[in-house]
């Protein structure tokens, strides 16, 4: 079938106030670059003339600007999921301009098939290639693409003419079966290949292709600073130990990692052990420093959502691809986050808090209980199923303002139920096989900031009784004496005392 050539202009034109659009990709990586900002425009227009114009948009995880930011700039989103992680929009859920409602990564694509959010009516795909019957050849990133392709009743590719037809055979396509008749997912190893290196659609729903050329535009991390370099050390000493003490088997187990500079800094960690062996990865996205890794040996497999690349790393891909190519695998985010095959490969998880208490309970998404930050991402999918679940984050945020060891999380996103492990940059707390207060010691002992460990320890001993000693009057002392003075370490706990 012949496809119509067009302008992302001409595309707009068809989207309509109300209409709910499924997008490809993964964090910006296989993301749409244009037709996204052509519909901002057109909101911007129509609002200066009086009118409303609003889309509902479902994308993989986060995106990128020609997304999320423009979009939200314009106040162009009614309502958007399952993640996001830029500024402007996350502006815009806070003020209630936008209806964000935050799911796990591994539900959304099979929610949006149960019917749950309503009908689709265009999906955008980023394509390195389709051929005349519908076979797309997807970019660095897949998400949920395959539901959203097949559900909505229109379709847009962006062709985009910087990515390499030599991505072919780097993708495995797989749509579930929905219950009664979902079967097992045969991945018994994270380089199992399962499904389809292309994504079938069906061609007479292509309304146009628009035509773009430009790599994904993942921004680069800053150096890895003191305070991560010190998170990245703990958490490779932890799995050192456990390995010594063969707690991990001698093969090792695949590794999920989120994403940000501690997540770097502990892929650099493991890649300078002399200790522990090569491993092989299950997660969702992959950064620069899994290239690193790849290329000294000691990563020897990616299973992913998304290759998170800055723009530098991507190219070094682009020119090295015979080397990189049976090495990486990307599915959709219900196959790369499931928690059936998680707990099947036991998946040694590794993911970042906002804060977390001295309970062991971690508050990933709300920034001081209320402000949404990006969302819970795939940490809910690989915490919950993991061999050994690690969490970490810095024993104070705002140069010593903020603990983020406090009393009680003022968000609850991952309970104690499924925390093993936290570690700051103080140092690391094993939480298996204790009881809550063997936590609290250990978490206060091992993971606060010296500032705050009196201030903890007499929480602690304020608690009134029962297994998990809390003050329901106390607990949020931490949060309340920042929200008054600045500084949560002004808490007063004497208040309190019995
Ligand atoms: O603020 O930007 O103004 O300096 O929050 O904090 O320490 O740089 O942490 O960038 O690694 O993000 C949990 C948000 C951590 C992320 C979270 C302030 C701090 C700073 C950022 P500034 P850091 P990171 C894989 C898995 C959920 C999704 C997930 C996340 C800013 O890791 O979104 O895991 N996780 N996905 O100063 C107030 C506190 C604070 C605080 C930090 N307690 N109170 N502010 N900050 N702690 C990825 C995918 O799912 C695709």
């Amino acid at each position: 079938m012949a496809f119509n050539y067009i302008t992302r202009e001409e595309a707009a034109e068809m989207i309509q106030h109300g209409n709910t659009l499924g997008l490809s990709g993964f964090t910006a990586p296989g993301t749409p670059k244009s037709i996204t900002e052509a519909v901002a425009e057109k909101a911007l227009k129509a609002h200066e003339a009086g009118e409303e114009f609003k889309i509902n948009l479902f994308t993989g995880a986060s995106t990128n600007d020609h997304v999320d930011g423009i979009l939200s700039r314009n106040n162009a989103l009614n309502m958007r999921a399952p993640y996001q992680n830029l500024p402007d929009l996350r502006k815009r859920i806070n003020a209630h301009d936008c209806h964000y409602f935050d799911r796990h990564l591994s539900e959304m694509a099979q929610e949006m098939r149960y019917g749950f959010y309503g009908k689709m009516d265009y999906a955008i795909i980023e394509a390195a290639d389709i051929t005349p019957d519908g076979e797309v050849l997807l970019g660095c990133g897949v998400g949920n693409i395959p539901t959203y392709a097949m559900m909505a009743d229109k379709i847009f590719i962006e062709l985009n003419e910087a990515l390499p037809k030599r991505l072919y055979g780097m993708h495995d396509v797989v749509l579930l079966q929905d219950p009664p008749r979902r079967r097992e997912i045969p991945i018994y190893a994270a380089n199992d290949r399962i499904g389809s290196p292309i994504l079938k659609i069906d061609p007479s729903k292509v309304v146009g292709i628009v035509k773009t050329n430009s790599l994904d535009g993942v921004k680069s991390f800053s150096a890895v600073d003191e305070t991560s370099s010190k998170i990245g050390a703990n958490v490779v000493d932890f799995l050192v130990s456990e390995y010594r003490c063969g707690r991990i088997p001698r093969e090792f187990l695949p590794l999920q990692s989120g994403v940000g500079n501690v997540a770097n800094a502990v892929l650099y960690g493991l890649g300078e052990s002399k200790e522990l062996p090569s491993f092989m990865m299950y997660t969702e996205v992959i950064q620069d420093a899994v290239l690193e890794l790849m290329k000294k040996g000691k990563c020897t497999f990616a299973s992913t959502c998304s290759m998170t690349f800055t723009d530098d790393t991507e190219r070094d891909l682009f020119s090295n691809m015979e080397f990189f190519h049976d090495k990486i695998l990307m599915r959709p985010a219900e196959i790369s986050n499931n928690p059936e095959v998680i707990r099947r490969l036991g998946v040694i998880a590794m993911n970042t808090a906002l804060e977390a208490d001295i309970f062991g309970a971690v508050n990933s998404t709300h920034v001081l209980g209320t402000k949404m930050m990006n969302g819970i991402g795939g940490s809910g999918d690989f915490t919950r199923n993991a061999y050994i679940s690690i969490f970490s984050c810095p024993s104070v945020s705002k140069g010593g303002l903020i603990s983020n060891i406090v009393p009680m999380v003022a968000h609850a996103d991952h309970s104690e139920h499924s925390v093993d492990v936290l570690v700051t940059d103080q140092g690391i707390a094993d939480l298996r096989h204790k009881d809550p207060v063997e936590r609290a010691e250990a978490i206060i002992e091992n993971c606060a900031h010296p500032d705050y460990r009196p201030l903890l320890r007499e929480y602690l001993k304020l608690g009134r009784g029962g297994q998990t000693p809390h003050s329901l009057e106390a607990a949020f002392a931490f949060h309340t004496a920042f929200s008054e003075t600045g500084d949560m370490r002004n808490a007063d706990f004497s208040r309190y005392a019995k």
